[in-house]
């Protein structure tokens, strides 16, 4: 999954895509980069986040969708029931969803579904992050989602523990390490399978800092971190990853697929 962001402040790619021209230009690009999804979101979820307003979200999104679906599979990342709906009928077919609450709009969309682990919410969800066991509590929470889902007749359903999400570097370590039993609990549970993204978030900026320092390097040096964590996440069974850089992505992501 190819991640598009038609926001000003995304915190790696906002500012890169506002016109629609270059927005759709970029997503044929994640396309011919061997993109089998494309992630279109016009609201940005990264810690500190504010909200935007419905109609500004719709604005962003929705000529971006309506151009690309027909030449790839589109979804849209957004937490409100509105757009959601709004971008099945431009054309989408997977509603990306970190509030994990949106799964009747796909049900009525005949829509695939990614449910997403959050604690708390973008504006104050690194604030205090906290677990008894974070490996349980999100597995136990996605395979309640996913279970609600598909009673509801959603039929493609995905989990996605959320990584950054209202969680700290350990918690984040924790689920990478333990990801096959995230994937096990949901491929039980009748899942379509993983998601998982890290791309270039901010924990693979501090694991990358210059011995001593505890600032984080900037987005555009987590790449390393990014295609290691994903190919950490294929080896774990997870059946997509988000991510930004698609072409070294597929690149790695050939290595894990059926054997020639
Ligand atoms: N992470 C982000 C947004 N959507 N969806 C899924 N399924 N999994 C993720 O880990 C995930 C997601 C945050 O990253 P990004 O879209 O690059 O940044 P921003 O929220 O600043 O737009």
């Amino acid at each position: 999954m190819g991640v598009l962001n038609v926001t000003p402040d995304s915190f790696y790619d906002g500012g890169r895509y506002l016109s629609v021209d270059d927005a759709v230009a970029h997503g044929l690009d994640l396309v011919a980069q061997g993109a089998d999804i494309v992630d279109v979101g016009g609201e940005s979820t990264r810690p500190g986040a504010e909200p935007v307003p419905e109609d500004v979200e719709m604005a962003r999104v929705l000529p971006v969708v309506e151009a690309l679906a027909g030449r790839v599979r589109v979804s849209v990342d957004t937490l409100k029931p509105a757009v959601a709906e709004a971008a099945l009928l431009a054309g989408a077919t997977l509603v990306n969803d970190v509030s994990a609450s949106l799964w009747p709009v796909a049900a009525a969309g005949r829509a695939g579904w990614v449910a997403v682990h959050m604690q708390g919410s973008p504006p104050t969800m690194q604030a205090a992050p906290r677990y008894q066991d974070v490996v349980a509590e999100v597995t136990d929470f996605l395979v309640h989602r996913a279970r609600a889902a598909l009673e509801a007749g959603v039929e493609e359903v995905w989990v996605d523990p959320g990584i950054g999400f209202g969680k700290t570097m350990e918690h984040n370590l924790s689920l990478l390490h333990h990801l096959p039993e995230v994937v096990a609990a949901a491929t039980g549970a009748g899942c379509a399978g993983v998601v998982v993204g890290t791309s270039r978030k901010r924990f693979l900026g501090l694991l990358a800092a210059p011995s001593g320092s505890s600032e984080p390097v900037g987005p555009e040096d987590r790449v390393e971190g990014s295609l290691a964590t994903a190919a950490q996440a294929l080896v774990a069974g997870a059946g997509m990853v988000r991510v930004h850089d698609v072409a070294v992505t597929v690149q790695a992501a050939r290595l894990y697929g059926p054997a020639a």
